[in-house]
């Protein structure tokens, strides 16, 4: 039995914060009483918030220079399943992890969703690789996946998409995540015009093979690793596909993916008004896909995202279901500590959004009160919401301070004992 952090050490660990966290709580609800803001359904929504965890996330990342392993970083599936159980267990925000493959292959898919059941986890969207060549393919994918000028590589690339649906039913998933590297480095490459038209051929047979209560998630992305074009640059082409393709289809969006300085709120209520929102990738950047964690660098414009998602919700938006995905690289961080943290930010961006006074912001929007309107919308941004969100951790299980229980459990010296460095291993991403 490989060590796993004991109901027991956040019990006591909670047990000794309990009065000064009830203290705070109390002081926030009244807090937002006054702004006519009740406490309890924002804690119960929080509560009720899950994001995925990225299975590459639990191992260290890298850039295209280098990448330096962190110690005790799981040498597979299994173990990247023990580590997502984990930040699960602090932070009772993770119940699912979004797999990857083939990076996350197995023989038996039916132990590994028995062993991730007892461990407590799901499956989200399961996400296809046609972006790197692996070792046992017949044709690379150097030029391209699905948009190939070559018939027989897109066909490979589609027949990988279904083999992942294959996979993904198996375990529970109901989505198939789509991004696609291809695109060109060079003006004049290749046509920009039949790239698309051929990818969207071929997306219709990854389309016809999806099962009935599924849904593929199309995931655009400006540029990187092609610098000059990409088939599936930004969202007006995403939603191009997705209404081609079908209902199923969706269109998600990876917050590193977009032009620097884009209003990605806005995109999001674009989104939503299709009906064709299908989740996001969440992550922060500083300069383009930074892949850094969520809500590091601009927890405002997280804030902003929420703040659109909250309305939607609100409002009833037809279709609106999103699913919610961490994608992060951890280079110089232990990843459990900075997928919890993540999590938590994305909480924290959620219960912010929730204690704006939407009637009072409607009524100044309508009113052309400019600066009221602001100050409305950015009272839910300043409201320190810890609180809450060690409340919504407290009432499920979780603990109060999960980076300090963590760290008191001595979990990664446990694992460095565990599970000495394999020749070879790597955590995926770079
Ligand atoms: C591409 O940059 C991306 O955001 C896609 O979601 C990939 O699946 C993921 O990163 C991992 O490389
Ligand atoms: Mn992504």
């Amino acid at each position: 039995m490989t060590y796993q952090i004991p109901s027991a050490l956040i019990e006591e660990a909670n047990g000794a914060a309990l009065p000064a966290h009830e203290d705070d709580y109390g002081a926030l609800a009244r807090r937002l009483a006054r702004r006519g803001i009740a406490i309890e359904p924002i804690t119960a929504a929080v509560s009720a918030f899950a994001v995925a965890v990225p299975t590459w996330g639990v191992g260290t990342g890298g850039t295209r220079f280098a990448r330096f392993p962190g110690p005790g970083e799981p040498r597979g599936i299994f173990e990247k399943l023990e580590d997502c159980a984990t930040i699960h267990r602090l932070t009772r925000a993770t119940p699912t992890c979004s797999p990857h493959l083939p990076w996350d292959k197995v023989t038996d898919y039916s132990e590994l969703r028995e062993r991730a059941a007892a461990l407590g986890i799901g499956f989200d969207a399961v996400n296809s690789n046609t972006f790197q060549d692996q070792s046992d393919q017949a044709l690379s994918y150097k030029f391209g996946s699905l948009a190939h000028t070559d018939k027989a590589v897109r066909a490979q690339a589609v027949a990988h998409n279904l083999e992942c649906i294959e996979i993904g039913r198996k375990l529970g998933s109901k989505a198939l995540t789509v991004w696609i590297a291809d695109g060109s480095n060079f003006p004049g490459q290749s046509s920009l015009t039949r790239a698309f038209d051929v990818y969207l051929e071929a997306m219709a047979e990854v389309y016809a093979g999806l099962p009935d209560d599924w849904r593929v998630f199309i995931e655009h992305k400006i540029h990187e690793p092609a610098f000059y074009s990409t088939v599936i640059s930004d969202w007006g082409t995403s939603l191009m596909a997705a209404e081609a393709l079908g209902p199923k289809a969706a269109c998600l969006v990876d917050l590193g993916h977009h032009a620097p300085n884009v209003n990605i709120e806005q995109i999001v209520a674009r989104l939503v008004r299709a009906g064709r929102l299908a989740g996001f990738h969440f992550n922060d950047s500083n300069y383009g896909d930074d892949d850094l964690d969520s809500g590091s660098a601009d927890p405002f414009r997280l804030f902003r995202v929420f703040y659109e998602l909250v309305d939607a919700a609100a409002r009833k938006a037809p279709g609106f279901d999103p699913a919610y995905m961490l994608d992060q690289s951890h280079n110089v961080t232990d990843p459990i500590e900075s997928l919890m943290s993540s999590a938590s930010e994305v909480q924290r961006a959620y219960a912010q959004a929730l204690a704006v006074d939407r009637a009072a912001l409607t009524a100044a929007q309508e009113a052309n009160d400019v600066m009221g309107a602001h100050q409305i919308y950015k009272a839910g941004y300043l409201t320190d919401v810890s609180p809450i969100l060690a409340e919504a951790r407290r009432r499920s299980g979780g603990a109060l301070d999960p980076l300090g229980v963590y760290r008191a459990s001595g979990y990664r010296a446990r694992k460095v004992e565990e599970r000495p460095p394999v020749a070879g291993s790597s955590s995926g991403i770079v």
